[in-house]
């Protein structure tokens, strides 16, 4: 698919005006055609058997015969997603790093474990930031986060301190990772994911049922998208076109993060500050109306509604397990507030700065809510109908990424004991302000060395 697009871009330039430069361009663009070519050819030689799969591409890495750096330089569709399925955890180099974060986060090299030789392995907190630019920060949080969360395609993070009522944890951002850069497509995406029945199954707010299903896909055969017909990638680009296309998006005014969840059910809340808040949005509807357009995937379904960012994860995440992709949504929460803005005139880089001052400039309390799916054998960060976002962008740089859960209803316990609580009925002594978290510190670093 992907030779396909070079092929077609080369003609472009072929019958263009040639100029000197734009005939360098086509050469260097030949040349990595024809090195990516090398290299499928090379594998395909290599093969004992007649089948490529994940068992034979790993074999090959253990008999170092090829390197996964080699594979993915393949660029071919079907080699780079088997290869997705061992090396978000293959360590070649055994330094605790795998080989894809190496490749695609750190620009370390993943087969050496001492990529600059200082004697320090890539994995040291601070060595895996010398080869690629870096944001630095700590911030104060509730513990609502997940530690095994922290780490994700564009952030690491690790906690420094933990009391009983608070953790300050310690994050590196990536901004320059190319973890999404090419989607690999899996066209046997149903049967290879069927076995992952934690993030597929309907749960309280993803609700699904077979109905649902049934009368979805009709639907999308309707409009010209069918299931049966597409690769993972193909399949959740149009979906999510589709659902922002055919979707009211609702103004919730927050009240659905402290929702309350008795016995597998939403029910009407009974705290006055959170009627408050949702009476604001909606003054007259019944509680079951509010309910049905904003919080059950089902229901939005139907209604053709959707709530702001926790509602609509929870409709992305009940469309994709309803059609047998894999989903999870994922919580996160900004670095600090607005007060706090002084402290990052230690970020150097004025391109980076900005897009911290936007995050913090927002006034009062926020967060956010997205989904991952499965796709191309790997977790894919979906922000509405931008598949593959990495969240080092103009709106949610500086957004920590700390939890990531099947329904939000258990999540919610923690956010109304935690949130909840202290901004609202008592507030916690070790936080400055009323709003739940604080940023401690920031700054960046530069590459100090670079792969070539
Ligand atoms: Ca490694
Ligand atoms: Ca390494
Ligand atoms: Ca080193």
């Amino acid at each position: 698919m992907r030779g396909k697009l070079f092929i077609a871009g080369l003609l472009s330039l072929m019958v263009a005006v040639p100029s000197f430069a734009k005939e360098t361009k086509a050469l260097q663009v030949q040349e990595e055609i024809s090195k990516e070519k090398q290299l499928v050819n090379k594998i395909y030689a290599l093969l004992e058997v007649d089948r490529i799969s994940e068992e034979t591409l790993l074999k090959l890495v253990k008999e170092k015969k090829i390197t996964i750096a080699e594979l993915y330089a393949s660029k071919d569709n079907q080699i780079c997603m088997l290869t997705n399925k061992f090396a978000t955890t293959y360590d070649s180099d055994k330094d605790g790093l795998s080989d894809y974060d190496e490749i695609f986060k750190y620009k370390t090299n993943p087969n050496k474990a001492d990529s600059d030789g200082d004697g320090i392995i890539d994995s040291d907190w601070n060595e895996r930031k010398e080869y690629t630019y870096t944001v630095n920060y700590k911030t104060k949080i509730f513990n609502l986060y997940d530690e095994d969360s922290l780490a994700m395609a564009f952030q690491d993070g690790r906690v420094i301190k933990k009391t009983d009522e608070y953790s300050e944890i310690e994050l590196i951002v990536y901004p320059e990772n190319t973890y999404y850069e090419y989607l690999y497509e899996n066209p046997n995406w149903k049967a290879d994911y069927s076995g992952m029945k934690t993030y597929l199954e309907p749960t309280v707010l993803c609700n699904w049922d077979n109905q649902m299903r049934e009368d979805l896909i009709n639907e999308l055969k309707q409009s010209g998208i069918d299931p049966d017909q597409l690769t993972d990638v193909e399949l959740v680009k149009q979906v999510t076109a589709w659902i922002e296309k055919n979707n009211k998006r609702l103004f919730t005014n927050g009240w659905d993060i402290f929702l309350q969840v008795e016995n597998g059910k939403v029910v009407e809340p009974k705290d006055k500050k959170i009627i408050e808040k949702m009476r604001k949005a909606f003054p007259t509807e019944s509680f079951q109306q509010i309910r049905d357009s904003m919080i059950l995937g089902k229901e939005m379904y139907y209604n053709k509604t959707i709530g702001e960012c926790l509602g609509s994860s929870t409709y992305y995440a009940t469309i994709f397990r309803a059609l047998g992709i894999p989903t999870r949504m994922v919580a996160m929460t900004p670095m600090g507030y607005p007060r706090q803005i002084q402290l990052i005139d230690k970020v150097q880089q004025s391109s980076y700065r900005e897009l911290l001052n936007k995050t913090l400039s927002m006034p009062g309390w926020s967060n956010h809510y997205h989904t991952q799916v499965y796709i191309g054998n790997m977790w894919v960060d979906v922000e509405y109908s931008n598949v593959g976002n990495n969240f080092a962008n103009d709106y949610f740089a500086g957004y920590i990424t700390f939890n990531t859960f099947n329904d939000y209803s258990q999540f919610a316990v923690l956010a109304n004991n935690l949130w909840y609580k202290h901004m609202f009925i008592e507030r916690n002594k070790n936080f400055s302000s009323w709003i739940p978290y604080e940023l401690l510190e920031a700054y960046d670093l530069e590459a100090v060395h670079s792969l070539s």
